[in-house]
Formats: structure tokens, C-alpha cells, sequence
């Protein structure tokens, strides 16, 4: 089975209420691929009322408990989640997250029947230095859990270097690394052929079809230009 086309809004920490009606903009085109909008914590019910794919932006590894502040994942279910992004460079920065603890909240993920879209990336440094085939494997080894499989989790390639900056690697840049997940992939997991990749940093309507025809490029997770209708709008008709 070929993996299935996704486009992917990921809005970080933006949008209220009023900002809903971008996605009714979205849902009024025809769509030949998946559409999944990840808000913040405070829209997904809002965001799932609507008939779309909805994500959360994190999860706890935990079921329940004495965590202050944080949303197992059997909560983002309750309220009509059905996919979570984890391992978010931002994620990996401002909260120092691990892999280890990237595998853990997947796994948690799994159990509460959400799909997991987990993000691996290498800093501008590491790609100086040559390590960015060897950051990816890491990321992917430790990052993915061994219950994963092409339908319960999504992997989206973000070098961190290009998120949010305007700046996307070279065609070429991303085919290396969009094939050496995919064999990475296939090494590990019987289904490894089929997970969606998908490639997200500075995606906007002007690079997004190019990104697209790129071999395994499977989609994309978009942020900035995943919050306004006539941005994300032709995204997603890209692919
Ligand atoms: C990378 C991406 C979405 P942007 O973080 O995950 O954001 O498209 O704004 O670079």
C-alpha cells in the first residue's frame, strides 16, 4: 500500500476562536489528499467538530496523573483528536526533550489510538559538520518505538534551520534524507515502505509543489502558512 498524501497544519501557539474560519475556507476546496490541522490544546474540540483530521501538538507519556499543565493523550482523543505531533524541534528546545522521551510519548499515543507524527531534524551546525544522515538515524532509532506501524505513525523530516526562517534545503538535501528514512525504515519495520513521510520547514504555496515531486515526499507539515486559508489553501491543492 503506497502511503497515504498528507497535509498537515501544525499552528503552534496561534489562533483563537475566530481563526476557525481559515478552516472552513480550507474545507470548502476539493481535496485529493488527507488534511490534518494540529491547533493549540484550545481549539482541537472545536477544530474535530468540524469533520477534519485534528491533532494534538504534544502529549504526556502517562495515562493520567499529577502533571501540571500537560494532556495525555487519551484526553486529546477524548475530545476528537486522532493524530498528535511529537518531537517537535520546538519541543526538543524549549523543553529539552529526548528521544527517549519522544519514543515514550508515542508509545502512550499509540495505546490511546492516536496516530503519531514524529519529527526528527538536525540543527544548521550539525548539517555543517557534515552529521545530518547520522542525527536523522539517531533520531529515528530512538525517537520511533518498535509498536509503530505505517498506520499509526507519520514521520516529517524539519531540519530545525529551516523552520519558520524562510529557508528550505535544497531538492536534493531533502531527497537524501527523505531516502535514507525510508530505509531506515524499511530495515526495521515490516510495513517500513509504507509510513508517510512528510517534510516540513518554511513550506508555503510558492516551493510546495516542487517539495511534493521529491521521491518520498509523501506531504507536508506547514506551520505559518498553515494559519491563513489562501496560504495552506494551495498547499494542499499542491499536493
Ligand atoms: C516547522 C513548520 C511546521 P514553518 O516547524 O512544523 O513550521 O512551516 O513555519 O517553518
Amino acid at each position: 500500500m503506497a502511503p497515504r498524501k498528507l497535509a498537515a497544519g501544525n499552528w503552534k501557539m496561534n489562533g483563537t476562536l475566530a481563526a476557525l474560519a481559515e478552516i472552513d475556507r480550507v474545507l470548502a476546496q476539493p481535496a485529493g489528499c488527507d488534511v490534518l490541522i494540529c491547533p493549540p490544546a484550545t481549539l482541537i474540540q472545536a477544530v474535530a467538530a468540524k469533520g477534519i483530521a485534528t491533532g494534538g501538538q504534544d502529549c504526556h507519556a502517562k495515562p493520567s496523573g499529577a502533571h501540571t499543565g500537560d494532556i495525555a493523550a487519551g484526553q486529546l482523543k477524548d475530545v476528537g483528536a486522532s493524530h498528535v505531533i511529537l518531537g517537535h524541534s520546538e519541543r526538543r528546545t524549549d523543553h529539552a526533550e529526548t528521544d527517549a522521551q519522544v519514543a515514550a510519548k508515542a508509545t502512550a499515543a499509540h495505546e490511546a489510538g492516536l496516530v503519531a507524527v514524529i519529527c526528527v531534524g538536525e540543527t544548521e551546525a550539525q548539517r555543517d559538520a557534515g552529521q545530518t544522515l547520522d542525527v536523522i538515524s539517531a533520531q529515528l532509532a530512538g525517537s520511533v518505538p518498535d509498536c509503530a506501524t505505517a498506520a499509526n505513525t507519520v514521520i516529517a523530516y524539519e531540519p530545525v534551520w529551516a523552520i519558520g526562517t524562510g529557508r528550505t534545503p535544497t531538492n536534493d538535501q531533502i531527497a537524501e534524507v527523505h531516502a535514507l528514512m525510508r530505509d531506515r525504515l524499511a530495515a526495521r519495520f515490516a510495513d517500513g515502505a509504507d509510513f508517510a513521510l512528510l517534510y516540513g520547514g518554511s513550506v508555503k504555496p510558492g516551493n510546495a509543489a516542487e517539495i511534493f515531486a521529491i521521491p518520498h515526499v509523501n506531504g507536508a507539515l506547514v506551520g505559518g502558512a498553515s494559519l491563513k486559508a489562501s496560504d495552506f489553501g494551495p498547499i494542499v491543492a499542491a499536493l
